[in-house]
Order: C-alpha cells, then structure tokens, then sequence
C-alpha cells in the first residue's frame, strides 16, 4: 500500500467493537465467523493504524455477566487500552438485542422496561467516563412501530424528552465531561423509527432541559436509506453547532442498512463528505460504523476495517487536491459561492426597499438568462475524485 494512506493515530480513525466483530448474523442466515475477543480487535485496530474504540456494554461485557465477571472483562480491556495506547472515546448502550426491548427502550409502551432501560444506560455512563469517554450515543433502536395505534408519537416524544432530560440531569449531577449524540434512523429494525432523520433529532434536541448537553451521530447510510443528501445532513449539523460524533460506512441507495465499509456505495457522497470535514471545524473521531460483508473470513474482516481508513485517506487527498487547483477556484467564482457568502441585504431592509434595482429596475429576464456554470466545475470535481487531474 502507498505509504501515504496508512493512517496513524493522528487521522483519529476509530471502529466499534461491533463492526469488525460483527458475526455476519443477517434475517435469513445464520452467522459466518466466529466471536471475536475484545482484546484481541483492540490489539489488531492498533496494528492498522486507529486511534479510538467505541463499545455498547454489551459488546463488552456479555449482557448479563455477574459483577465479578464484568469486573474481570473491564479490567482486560482497560489492559489492552493502556498496552496499545488506543483510547475510547465514546460509548453507546444496546436497548436492542433483548427481547425485553422489543417495543423500544426508552418510548416503550412497558413503564418497566423504561425504568430497566435508563438503569442500564446509567450503569454503562459511569463506566464510559471511568473509561475516559467524552461522547455518549443514543441510537433508539427499537424506538419506534410497525402500526399506527401502538405508539401514540406524540407521548412516546414525551416519554423519549424525559429520558434524555434524566441522563443530562444524571451527568450533570456527576460532574461528568460527557456528552450525548443522538443517532437516526429512518427504519430497520423497527418499520419505522423515531428520531428519523438528522432534521428530526435537531428539532427534538431543542425541546429539552440541557439542549447544549445532546448534539447529532448522524450515520452515512442511515440518511441515505431515507434517499437523504448525507453531505447536507452533516453540514447543517455543524451549522447548528450539533456534530458530536459520527458514523462512517457506504450505502448504495434506498433499501436495508448495508453498512458498508466507507467508500463503497455513493462515492461522490463520500467525497463531498470529506471535503466538508476536512475543511470544517469538526475536531472529533472520524468513527466507522461498517459491518465487514458475510463473504469474508477473518483477513477479509482486516482488510475491510483497513479499506475504511484508506478510503478516508484517498478522499482527502483528492479534496485537497480539488480545493487547491487554480481552475476550480476560477470555476467557483464563476459559479458565485463568494456571491453566496455575501448577505443578501447588508445595508438592511429599509434600504432593500428603497432599491429600485433590487425590483422595479431589475432585469429579471437578463438575470434568468445567465448561466451558473456548475456543470464545469462539477465536472473538475469529478476529475479530481477520479485521479483524472
Ligand atoms: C445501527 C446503528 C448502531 C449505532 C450504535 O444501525 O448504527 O450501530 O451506531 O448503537
Ligand atoms: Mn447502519
Ligand atoms: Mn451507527
């Protein structure tokens, strides 16, 4: 491999426990390889070059281990961390798996399970901080419904805002340096889920007690089963100042949560996506959330966490690239994004309504004609991403 896409420790590449672990478990087919020891992932994550390891507990520590056992896989783990010099910088709970969250966690209709839900959130955030997290993922899972009468939204929107509003209250109580992200998703496993969308969980996190506590993981594939634009989804996360965290992999298109390793599916995407963090204040993880294709033996499980990485890699090189060539800053003065970074009434609206040429001079046909140039400079975009310039 080219010297100049091996990632180091810098790139602040990381991988869930449960994407190279992934045991290729699918709806229609049993699994295809073998468990995977905690230590021995964090061990090979090192090898390739990541900096960071995100765990749900349960990946951790099997659900339901006594005390003494999860005290002897917690001890292992933070061996492994110290003798690696891999970090953990986030940590998620799995309110899925169980069949006691089949109707959710935190909106399930069961009071119960709710009050089980947050006690089992609670318990893995003292862990997560002991572990020195400073991110914490909320992915709903189960949130959700397959019929309309089930899950009155509007409640379960209720019963989903005092969950939050107890976890920030619970961290702020602890003096903890942690914050939430909340992941979308559209649908799977639920037929639908709430909190769909980064649109949706932006406009959800406004609506609760510590707002500034609860930022965005919006993940590459979620939005685009939703036919979403990932690349806008992300920019108006960080526009609102809510990227927290977040989740790499490729789709292609609309249909079943592939996971993909990053750069398969919508390439394009990909590259727009690394141009935008790469050129943005987004200091955090660059976090993939992939899950290495059934097909593959174990050096296939490797050589796909690898592929994340170098793809990453790839991309941001062809971005710098882009943004550096001569002709595409001519071709984006052309297409007037220094125009789009000008406001539109700087001199204020009483004197926008004085302007005659803003309206009663303006030549709108003339205007209608002109040319915006995009398809050149798209098209240097696409020479850039193809090695073509
Ligand atoms: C599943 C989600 C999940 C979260 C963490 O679709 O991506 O893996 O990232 O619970
Ligand atoms: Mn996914
Ligand atoms: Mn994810």
């Amino acid at each position: 491999m080219t010297e100049r896409f091996t990632p180091t420790p810098e790139d602040k590449f990381s991988f869930g426990l449960w994407t190279v672990g992934w045991q290729g478990r699918d709806p229609f087919g049993d699994a295809t390889r073998g468990a995977l020891d905690p230590v021995e992932s964090v061990g090979r994550l090192a090898d390739l070059g990541a900096y960071g390891v995100t765990f749900h507990d349960d990946d951790l520590i099997p659900f339901g281990a006594s005390d003494t056992e999860r005290d002897a896989h917690v001890k292992r783990f933070r061996q492994v961390l110290d003798a690696t010099g891999l970090v953990a910088p986030m940590a998620t709970t799995n309110l899925f798996t169980h069949p006691v969250f089949k109707d959710g966690a935190f909106t399930a209709n069961d009071r119960d399970i709710r009050r089980y839900a947050l006690r089992k959130t609670l318990r893995n955030i003292d862990l997560a901080v002991d572990l020195g997290a400073r991110t914490y993922v909320a992915w709903g899972g189960r949130e959700g419904a397959e019929s309309g009468a089930a899950k009155d939204v509007r409640v379960a929107l209720d019963r989903m805002k005092e969950a939050f509003d107890l976890l920030g209250q619970y961290v702020t109580e602890q003096g903890y340096d942690l914050r939430f992200a909340v992941e979308p998703k559209p649908n799977e496993p639920r037929g639908d889920i709430l909190l769909p969308t980064v649109g949706h969980a932006l406009a959800f996190i406004e609506r609760l007690e510590r707002p500034d506590l609860v930022g965005v993981n919006p993940e590459t594939g979620h939005e685009q089963m939703a036919g979403l634009n990932f690349t806008h989804g992300i920019a108006q996360a960080l526009w609102a100042g809510k990227l927290f965290h977040i989740d790499l992999n490729g789709q292609s298109g609309i249909k079943y949560d592939q996971d993909l390793r990053f750069g398969s599916g919508n390439l394009r995407d990909a590259f727009w996506l690394v141009d935008l963090l790469e050129t943005s204040d987004y200091t955090g993880p660059r976090h993939f959330d992939f899950k290495p294709p059934r097909t593959e033996d174990m050096d296939g499980v490797w050589a796909s966490a690898a592929g994340n990485m170098r793809n990453y890699l790839i991309l941001k090189e062809r971005s710098a690239a882009f943004r550096a060539d001569p002709e595409v800053r001519e071709a984006l003065r052309a297409a007037r994004l220094d125009d789009l970074a000008r406001p539109t009434a700087e001199d204020g609206l009483a004197a926008l309504l004085a302007d005659r040429a803003a309206f009663e001079d303006f030549d709108v046909e003339a205007a209608g004609e002109r040319g915006m140039a995009f398809e050149h400079l798209d098209q240097l975009a696409l020479d850039h991403l193809l090695g073509a310039r």
